[in-house]
């Protein structure tokens, strides 16, 4: 069966989005190949067919996937034959709570600190959109959320604190290889990396020495995509 990956691009065809990394990680962990379709913030009609508006979407055969924690669970019994993700049940109870703790108390604590530099990699058709989305969201510009971030930073670097605790005893959160719990955290990471100069991490961080082996993960995949800060 072919598998369709319908990923977000922005500006020069980027793949930046967290959730985006997370899916694309767990295909590169179990190994599948997958046709690529990009998805700009205004060309959802391309992804109508799954019921929703928002990307990651897979495609596999006649089964539609989309929420990136879902996409998982499905590739991990989908294909239970390819190196787990998961490892156990216990290790996707846990993995859910790690992803809800990363949407809930991290991604928010992040935006503040990159939006208007996300906003820079944004196609030109799609930024009306993302601006006024975003400001409605946040309830003010783009680049008032993100004034002040220096003071923004130690909040975001605390909330890494239990991940933190992991990694500088071992090199995944997985254990000695990555699992689907340590894409979830890097996707936000890599977001930020792929988006913005401003440093989340000091390189003194175990946090730092952890997305520095994700990135070497799979073949390299996530250090290959190409650094669209720095293009924008
Ligand atoms: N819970 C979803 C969240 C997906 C999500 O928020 N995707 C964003 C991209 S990062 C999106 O599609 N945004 C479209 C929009 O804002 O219009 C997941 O884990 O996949």
């Amino acid at each position: 069966m072919a598998i369709t990956f319908y990923d977000l691009c922005g500006k020069d065809r980027a793949r930046f989005s967290p959730y985006g990394w997370r899916t694309r990680m767990a295909l590169a962990h179990k190994g599948l190949d997958y046709a690529l379709e990009l998805v700009t913030f205004t060309d959802k009609e391309k992804i109508a067919f799954s019921g929703q508006k928002l990307v990651p979407v897979i495609r596999d055969g006649e089964t539609v996937v989309s929420d990136s924690f879902a996409i998982a669970a499905y590739l991990e019994d989908a294909y239970g034959d390819r190196p787990s993700l998961f490892g156990s049940a216990e290790g996707r109870g846990m993995a859910k709570a790690l992803n809800g703790y990363v949407d809930r108390m991290v991604q928010p604590l992040i935006a503040p600190l990159i939006v208007a530099d996300v906003f820079a990699c944004v196609g030109e058709t799609c930024k009306d959109y993302f601006r006024t989305s975003r400001e409605q969201r946040f309830g003010m510009t783009l680049e008032a959320f993100q004034a002040g971030r220096d003071e923004k930073l130690a909040a975001f670097r605390t909330a890494l604190e239990p991940v933190r605790l992991v990694v500088k005893d071992q090199p995944f959160i997985g254990g000695v290889a990555p699992t689907y719990a340590d894409y979830i955290l890097f996707g936000s990471m890599q977001w930020a990396r792929l988006t913005s100069t401003f440093r989340l991490v000091e390189s003194d961080d175990p946090i730092h020495a952890w997305v520095d082996r994700l990135l070497d993960a799979h073949g390299g995949v996530a250090r290959e995509e190409p650094i669209a800060a720095q293009v924008a």
